[in-house]
């Protein structure tokens, strides 16, 4: 518990509100829980806190590809097929790019109001406001409280393939890439950086010609990969498959939902998921006070400040070793 909480009975009781409520299924604290979050509210932080015992159940899959791949589509009927299973579903569709909720992101929204209908799934769309790592430390805020609240699996939706979504993409257990056919560019996307951490292609809109070329060439791509090749045969072993689907005529669509499940399992029975877990739980921690300096940094300076050390060290008047070494010592960084 926080020492506010113990200090005034007040706060601790908005908290348990919050809190309590969110964990026994209501809609309307994790959509409170998820504003507090975006609008970095310090508050969140305590209530997060509490949650983090609660969270650490569901499945998180990352959906990434270019623009207009197919993407959001797909995940409708994913998330239909999931509630078929019985499966209470989060979604939360990140736009690194737009300091807005963009346009494709409110066409998103429209598409998955008939879902957004189910008391059993949850959507949220979220903005970067801030840097690349706000917006991931966000997004793993958000799917935290999503997680505590009993949505399994959640589902983040990505686009583009540069390095706000490879960041975001640390937060899922299970990477799927999609690629419409004919679209070179996203094959070159794909070699330059997405394929290390893909664990399942889909090549959406198979009811369109070039369909299966896409699929071979993604299927070279991955048997050209050196550190597939190199794999330990002794341990367990995920083969990437790369999946075709149809979402607008639902074609396809119960065998990636398959494949996801598939790769849960995989990563439990090889123990991945644990150590993965670890080494996320101390990038974490790292993250926030990495964080938490820079916000005491940015209180305690003024620009015309940084102004004046700029010039002056540029002007060899003064060195960045003392600067830095002053600013350290009025943040309270002891040496
Ligand atoms: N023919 C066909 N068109 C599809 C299919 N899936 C999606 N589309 C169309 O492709 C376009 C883009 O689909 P979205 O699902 O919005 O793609 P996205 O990847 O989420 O797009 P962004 O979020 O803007 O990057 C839309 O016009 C869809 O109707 C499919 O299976 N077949
Ligand atoms: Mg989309």
């Amino acid at each position: 518990m926080c020492r506010l909480t113990a200090w005034l009975p007040r706060c601790r009781c908005i908290l348990q509100n919050i809190v309590e409520r969110l964990l026994s299924g209501d809609r309307r604290a994790l959509a409170r829980m998820v504003t507090l979050i975006e609008n970095e509210i310090p508050a969140a932080r305590r209530y997060l806190a509490e949650l983090h015992q609660h969270a650490g159940h569901a499945h998180i899959v990352g959906v990434t590809g270019a623009p207009g791949a197919g993407k959001s589509t797909l995940l409708t009927h994913l998330v239909r097929e999931l509630r078929r299973r019985d499966r209470k579903v989060g979604v939360v569709a990140v736009d690194p790019t737009s300091p807005f909720t963009g346009g494709a992101i409110l066409g998103d929204r429209i598409r998955m109001m008939e879902l957004s209908g189910d008391s059993n799934v949850f959507i949220r769309s979220m903005a970067s406001r801030g840097n690349l790592g706000g917006l991931s430390a966000a997004t793993r805020d958000v799917v935290r409280a999503m997680d505590a609240a009993g949505y399994n699996p959640i589902m983040i939706e990505t686009v583009g393939t540069g390095q706000a979504e490879v960041e975001v993409m640390r937060t899922a257990h299970t990477v799927m890439v999609v690629a419409a056919p004919g679209m070179g560019d996203d094959i070159q996307a794909i070699k330059a950086g997405i394929l290390e951490i893909a664990d399942v292609f889909v090549v959406s809109k198979a009811d369109k010609p070039g369909a299966d070329q896409t699929v071979a060439e993604l299927a070279m791509l991955l048997s050209l990969d050196p550190m597939r090749r190199m794999h330990d045969k002794t341990r367990p072993y995920w083969r990437i498959p790369v999946l075709k689907t149809a979402a607008i005529k639902g074609q396809g669509i119960p065998q990636v939902v398959d494949a996801m499940q598939q790769h849960y399992d995989y990563l439990v029975e090889s123990g991945m998921l644990a150590s993965r877990a670890q080494r996320q739980v101390r990038s974490e921690v790292e993250a926030l006070v990495l964080h938490a300096v820079a916000n005491a940094l940015k209180a305690k300076t003024t620009e015309d400040e940084w102004q004046q050390l700029v010039d002056d060290i540029t002007r060899r008047e003064r060195d960045p070793y003392s600067v830095a070494g002053e600013l350290e010592e009025r943040i309270g960084l002891t040496h």
